[in-house]
């Protein structure tokens, strides 16, 4: 260990143990930590057009959204949506980019909502009740609409998240604001009486986010950022110890150190 560097880390800690214990908004909270456990309960599926069917989808396994800032106006609360995790059933191997837009933020309730959309013109397989079918997607849409409040510190109920959560996200504003439709064409012919329109509704979802990660220095998972983790990378200082590698840089050194030490105090 460098005593230098870390004394002088050290000496920075007086000066920064309360920067970050300020109070902040919920959807700040939200996008601080990093990442949205979800998992899909129910929902009703519906094809009309050149095909008739119905029917209700089962439970997803919990799926882990990372948030970015995919459009670039400052809100890292995007997400990209992966089809095939999301409903396996229908086999719809595409992705669409979910962009995150506030409704509603009161600071400690908020409504968020994710849309997007995608016109992807590719022949890809899909699964219709069972048998598999050529369908050219030319057109995704997806739309989610959660009501975001805290909830004490905890392990994620979806066991999905790399921390610990105090956030739930419900489904809120109905089927206008939760939905997934997919046009296409059956078998890949471009043909009227091949259209064929799919629509996801009624969904119901849950979700967990929220907490402290990795990155601002909750090495050890939990709900604040405080002595453990200092002790953490202290002891792991020089090595390529992933859990206390806040930058993820592939070494535990002097800016994982500071990382802590900036963000000591935190907690949720
Ligand atoms: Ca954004
Ligand atoms: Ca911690
Ligand atoms: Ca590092």
């Amino acid at each position: 260990m460098r005593n230098g560097s870390l004394m002088s880390a050290l000496a920075l800690c007086g000066l920064l143990a309360f920067t970050g214990a300020y109070a902040q908004s919920v959807v700040d909270e939200l996008e601080r930590g990093g990442f949205l456990a979800w998992r899909f309960l129910s929902g009703n599926y519906e094809v009309s057009g050149s095909l008739s069917a119905s029917g209700t989808l089962d439970a997803s396994d919990p799926v882990l959204f990372q948030f970015t800032d995919i459009n670039n106006d400052g809100l890292a609360l995007d997400v990209v949506l992966n089809l095939e995790e999301l409903i396996p059933d229908l086999g719809i191997q595409r992705t669409i980019p979910l962009i995150a837009q506030v409704v509603q933020d009161n600071g400690s309730t908020a409504i968020i909502r994710w849309t997007g959309t995608d016109t992807p013109n590719e022949c890809i397989t899909v699964n219709l009740q069972g048998s598999e079918v050529q369908v050219l997607i030319t057109e995704l849409e997806g739309r989610l609409q959660g009501f975001v409040e805290r909830i004490s510190c905890q392990d994620d109920p979806l066991g999905a998240m790399p921390h610990r959560v105090h956030l739930r996200i419900t489904e809120n504003g109905g089927d206008t604001n939760n939905l997934l439709r997919v046009r296409g064409y059956l078998f890949c012919i471009e043909q009227s009486y091949t259209l064929a329109n799919a629509r996801i509704f009624n969904m119901d979802w849950e979700s967990y986010a929220g907490g402290l990660p990795r990155s601002l220095g909750n090495v050890n998972g939990d709900c604040q950022i405080d002595d453990a983790d200092l002790l953490q990378v202290l002891f792991n200082f020089g090595s390529s110890d992933e859990a206390s590698d806040t930058n993820s840089d592939g070494t535990v050194d002097d800016a994982d150190l500071l990382t802590v030490l900036f963000n000591f105090g935190t907690s949720v």
